[in-house]
C-alpha cells in the first residue's frame, strides 16, 4: 500500500450546509458539534490514555513466568497460611502429590457451552500453528527434521490463509460490541497523511455526490446527499486513532453521523448481517478506476463510535480524506475506513472485501 498524494488539500464542496458542522436535530447528548473549542461528544465514554498506554502495559505484562528449576517440592514454610487450611492431615503433601480437587459450582450448560467453545478455538489454534508453523519452514530443515515431502507454495499459502482465519474467527469470538474506544483532546491530535491506496480522485466527483443505499427491509434503493444527511441526523464529534496496517497511527478529529442512526432511519432487510461499504469513485495507481469494496458486520456498523464522517478537524473533509463522506470505525484498522464512500448495500452473506482479496485479513480488528 502506497502513499499518493495528487489530491488538493484545500478543495472543500461548495454547498451551503458543508461550511460549519450545525446539527440539525440536537439531542441533549449531542452538543453541537462547532469547529472551535468544541469537546468530543458527551455519549462517548472518554478514557483518558494514560502516558504508556494499553499496548505498553501489555508489553510489560508479557514476561516470561520464571523457568529457573525451581520445581522442588514446596516446603510448608514457603506458604505457612496457605498449608496450613490446605493440607489433609493425613498424608504429606508435596508439589506433585494428588491434591484434593477445589469444587466449583458452575452451571451445566454454560460449562459445557464454555468448555465446548474453548476447546474448539484451541484446538483450531493449535493445529493451525503446528501444520501452517511446520509447512513455512525452508525446505531442508524440513527434511533435516525428517519431513520428507516437498509442499509446494499453493499448499502453504492454503495454510497461511487458514491460519489467518482462524485468526479472524478468534478475534471475533472475542470481540465486545460494547468496547469503546480511547477518545483524546485536541492537544493529542496528530497530522494525518493521505493514505488513498492508489492516486486521488479527482475532485469533479463531488458535485454529483450520492450516497446510495440497497438492500433495505422497503425493497427500494435510496439515493442521499450530504444536505439530507446532515439535516436529518445529528452530528457527532470524535477524536479517536485511526491505526493502519502499514505500522503508522495518527489521532484525528472527525465528526460525522452516526452509522446506527442510518440504520434505523433506513432499516436492512431482516436477512442482513453485513453491509458492503463501496466507493466507485477509487483510483489505482495509473489513476484508473479501480472500486474499493469492504465488509462490515452490521454488530461494528451500530457501535456508537462508528460514524459517517463528514468532516475532519472543524472542517467538511477534503478529498485527501475521503470527501464528501467516510466511513470512520476506529476499532478496525484503517483500510475498513472507507473513503468517499458512494454505495452502502446491507447483505446475508459475507461480502466481497477489497483487502481480504489481496491477502490481507477479513476482520481487520485492533
Ligand atoms: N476509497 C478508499 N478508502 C480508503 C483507502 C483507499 O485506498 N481508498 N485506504 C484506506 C487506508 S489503508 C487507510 S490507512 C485509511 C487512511 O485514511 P486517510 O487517507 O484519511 O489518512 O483510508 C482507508 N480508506
Ligand atoms: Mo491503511
Amino acid at each position: 500500500m502506497k502513499d499518493k498524494k495528487n489530491g488538493d488539500d484545500s478543495l472543500q464542496p461548495t454547498d451551503g450546509p458543508l461550511t460549519g458542522v450545525e446539527p440539525k436535530q440536537e439531542t441533549p447528548e449531542s452538543p453541537k458539534a462547532g469547529p472551535e473549542g468544541a469537546t468530543p461528544s458527551a455519549p462517548i465514554a472518554i478514557e483518558k490514555p494514560k502516558a504508556g498506554g494499553a499496548a505498553e502495559q501489555r508489553v510489560d505484562a508479557d514476561g516470561c513466568p520464571s523457568s529457573s528449576g525451581d520445581h522442588k517440592p514446596r516446603t510448608d514454610e514457603a506458604h505457612p497460611s496457605v498449608a496450613a487450611k490446605s493440607v489433609s492431615a493425613k498424608k504429606p503433601q508435596s508439589f506433585f502429590a494428588e491434591q484434593t480437587p477445589l469444587a466449583i459450582k458452575v452451571a451445566p450448560r454454560i460449562l459445557r457451552y464454555r468448555s465446548r467453545r474453548d476447546f474448539l478455538l484451541f484446538g483450531a489454534g493449535a493445529l493451525a500453528v503446528l501444520t501452517a508453523g511446520g509447512c513455512l519452514l525452508p525446505q531442508d530443515t524440513l527434511s533435516r527434521i525428517g519431513v520428507p515431502r516437498k509442499i509446494d507454495s499453493p499448499g502453504k499459502e492454503w495454510f497461511l490463509n487458514r491460519a489467518l482465519r482462524i485468526d479472524d474467527d478468534v478475534a471475533e469470538a472475542l470481540y465486545s460490541g460494547t468496547r469503546i474506544l480511547p477518545t483524546y483532546t485536541k492537544s493529542q491530535i496528530t497530522p494525518l497523511k493521505n493514505n488513498y491506496n492508489g492516486a486521488t480522485p479527482d475532485p469533479g466527483y463531488i458535485s454529483g455526490w450520492k450516497l446510495t443505499l440497497d438492500g433495505l427491509a422497503s425493497g427500494l434503493s435510496i439515493s442521499l446527499d450530504i444536505r439530507n444527511l446532515l439535516s436529518r441526523f445529528s452530528v457527532h464529534e470524535q477524536i479517536t486513532r485511526l491505526v493502519c496496517v502499514e505500522g503508522w497511527s495518527a489521532i484525528a478529529w472527525w465528526a460525522g453521523v452516526r452509522f446506527d442512526d442510518l440504520l434505523r432511519a433506513y432499516p436492512p432487510m431482516s436477512q442482513a448481517k453485513w453491509a458492503r461499504v463501496e466507493s466507485s469513485v477509487n483510483l489505482d495507481a495509473s489513476g484508473n478506476p479501480d472500486p474499493y469494496f469492504m465488509s462490515l458486520d452490521l454488530a461494528t456498523a451500530r457501535h456508537p463510535q462508528t460514524l459517517l464522517a463528514t468532516h475532519f478537524n472543524g472542517q467538511p473533509l477534503t478529498v485527501d480524506h475521503g470527501a464528501p463522506l467516510r466511513l470512520l470505525v476506529p476499532m478496525k484498522l484503517g483500510l475498513k475506513n472507507v473513503k468517499a464512500i458512494t454505495r452502502i448495500t446491507y447483505v446475508a452473506e459475507e461480502p466481497r472485501d477489497y483487502w481480504a482479496e489481496r491477502g490481507y485479513s477479513r476482520y481487520d480488528g485492533i
